[in-house]
């Protein structure tokens, strides 16, 4: 079998954790195709997906004959099979600049459930129109700011000194409030706008509806690109040759 590439995700483009494998991938500047499987019609959990991707979630990743899930497992298999200085460099070579971004990955992936719930990827990828956040995720926000701010003192700033897929990841978090209209220290907010100026961020969000709704505060949105949904991030890295692209799926962080 070849080394082909495919980065499976689901249609509607609104996992954060296909999110971040498709950044990694597209970071290191590895042609890949992208497949699209429909959650809302259980096609994940279909033997010959299943079963090769082991775990039957999306991301999945097949390189060559390879199969590989969990998203941050994908991102640092990328980083060791396309590593540095050939590819560029997505984790610090440095022990604890590497363990803080792990340190990140693993933090965004199991805490904030309030935010998470309250303010989905789905709803900011798929254009909806968020409510007021309980008081519950208020406190979430809050926590999540404080741990943000601690990360990034200006808007200018790296969780690791170099961009590295902690600040993908984190400013997907920050992300959600941010399109919603939240409150949020200006200088996170920015910095949060600025990580998602990266290519390969943009290439993700052109598949979605990201800047189409309204903030809970009643205003309209001001992403100024206004994207095109499952448009072609197809270039140099094809994407979505999943069947019914555009289909609203199974809610989901
Ligand atoms: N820990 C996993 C989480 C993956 C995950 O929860 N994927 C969701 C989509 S966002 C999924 O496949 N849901 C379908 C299901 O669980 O049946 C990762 O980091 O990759």
């Amino acid at each position: 079998m070849s080394d082909e590439i495919v980065l499976y995700g689901n249609q509607g483009w609104t996992s954060p954790y296909v999110f971040s494998a498709f950044v990694a991938l597209r970071e290191k500047g590895l042609p890949f195709t992208m497949k699209l499987v429909s959650l809302e019609k259980q096609e994940h959990q279909r033997p010959e997906y299943r079963d090769p991707s082991i775990t039957g979630r999306v991301p999945a990743l097949r390189h060559g004959d390879f199969w590989l899930a969990e998203s941050s497992a994908i991102d640092e298999y990328l980083e060791d099979a396309f590593a540095p200085p050939r590819y560029p460099r997505l984790y610090p070579a440095e022990p604890r600049a590497r363990a803080r971004v792990r340190m990140v990955q693993a933090l965004v992936r199991s805490d904030f459930l309030p935010v998470r719930a309250e303010r989905s990827t789905s709803q900011m990828f798929l254009g909806e129109k968020p409510k007021a956040l309980s008081r519950e995720a208020r406190a979430a926000a809050e926590r999540l700011h404080r741990i943000a701010v601690a990360l990034i003192p200006d808007a200018g700033a790296h969780v690791a000194g170099q961009f590295t897929l902690a600040d993908a990841d984190l400013s997907l978090m920050l992300m959600r409030l941010v399109h919603a209209g939240d409150p949020m220290p200006p200088h996170l907010a920015a910095w949060a706008r600025r990580i998602w100026e990266r290519p390969s961020i943009r290439t993700w969000l052109v598949n979605t509806r990201y800047g189409e709704t309204v903030t809970a505060g009643g205003a309209a949105s001001s992403r100024s690109a206004r994207p095109r949904r499952a448009a072609p991030a197809r270039a140099k890295h094809p994407p979505a040759s999943g069947r019914g692209a555009g289909k609203k799926p199974a809610r989901k962080r």
